[in-house]
């Protein structure tokens, strides 16, 4: 596999932590479903028995660290499945498929958090899913709100969630400057807005990209 389709009934959602993603993908599903259309919404690391179980591996803060390549290539071992068995199949039929974090993630999380060469995560992009989203929605909030919001609703992060703010500062420079090399795909939402006022404007491009599809 060699090039990269982008696929206009894939959706994806991305932001730093807290940033309210599972609130919008619920908001996109509905928009969706009563528009007529079969939904799969699904999520990164995950999607599969497999890919849920690759997630278990990266997210639990118990037991040997993973290295930072290590990190990576799971996270595109689950990404391999998950398009495999679970959006390839979708979009064939017909769905739509809204996806909580996709492969824009490894760029920000392993490229910008980890600093891991971003070549080498393009050349896994390309050979190992092939596949890319006709429009991602990136919901960008300052990292101290949104380690507030998630502290609010988290007993016990994450191995990720623990890390040092430095880490996620980097991790948001690099989703905004995805963002601003590739325009048409991205729209970046004010994620710091009350809830009801993003889903209203996440609902509002969703629509005019249905129109569109
Ligand atoms: N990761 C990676 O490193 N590389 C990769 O390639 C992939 C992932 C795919 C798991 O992802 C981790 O994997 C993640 C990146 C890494 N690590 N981190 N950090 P995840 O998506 O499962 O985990 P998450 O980013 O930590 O998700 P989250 O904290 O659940 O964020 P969210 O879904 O965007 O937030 P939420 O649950 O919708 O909202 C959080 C709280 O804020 C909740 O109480 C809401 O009620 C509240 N909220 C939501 N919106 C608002 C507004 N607008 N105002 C006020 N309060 C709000």
């Amino acid at each position: 596999m060699t090039d990269i389709e982008s696929h206009p009934r894939l959706i994806s959602l991305e932001g730093g932590e807290g940033a309210g993603k599972t609130t919008v993908l619920n908001a996109l599903r509905e928009t969706l479903l009563q528009a007529g259309h079969e939904v799969v919404s699904t999520r990164e690391p995950g999607g599969t028995p497999l890919a849920e179980r690759i997630r278990q591996l990266l997210l639990s803060p118990d037991g040997e660290k993973p290295s930072p390549e290590t990190e990576l290539l799971l996270m595109f071992a689950a990404r391999a499945q998950h398009v495999r068995e679970t959006i390839r199949p979708a979009l064939a039929r017909g769905a739509w498929v809204v996806c909580d974090r996709f492969t824009d993630s490894s760029y920000a999380y392993q490229g910008g958090g980890r600093g891991l060469d971003v070549a080498f995560i393009a050349e896994l992009e390309r050979r190992v899913v092939g596949l890319q989203p006709g429009l991602t929605l990136l919901l960008d909030l300052g990292v101290s709100q949104g380690r507030a919001r998630a502290s609010g609703r988290d007993a016990q992060p994450d191995r990720i969630e623990r890390e040092r703010d430095d880490f996620f500062e980097r991790v948001r420079e690099a989703y905004l400057a995805r963002a601003a090399a590739e325009p048409k795909r991205f729209r970046v939402i004010d994620a710091s807005r009350e809830a009801a006022t993003v889903v209203a404007d996440v609902t509002g491009v969703l629509r005019e990209w249905m129109a569109a599809a």
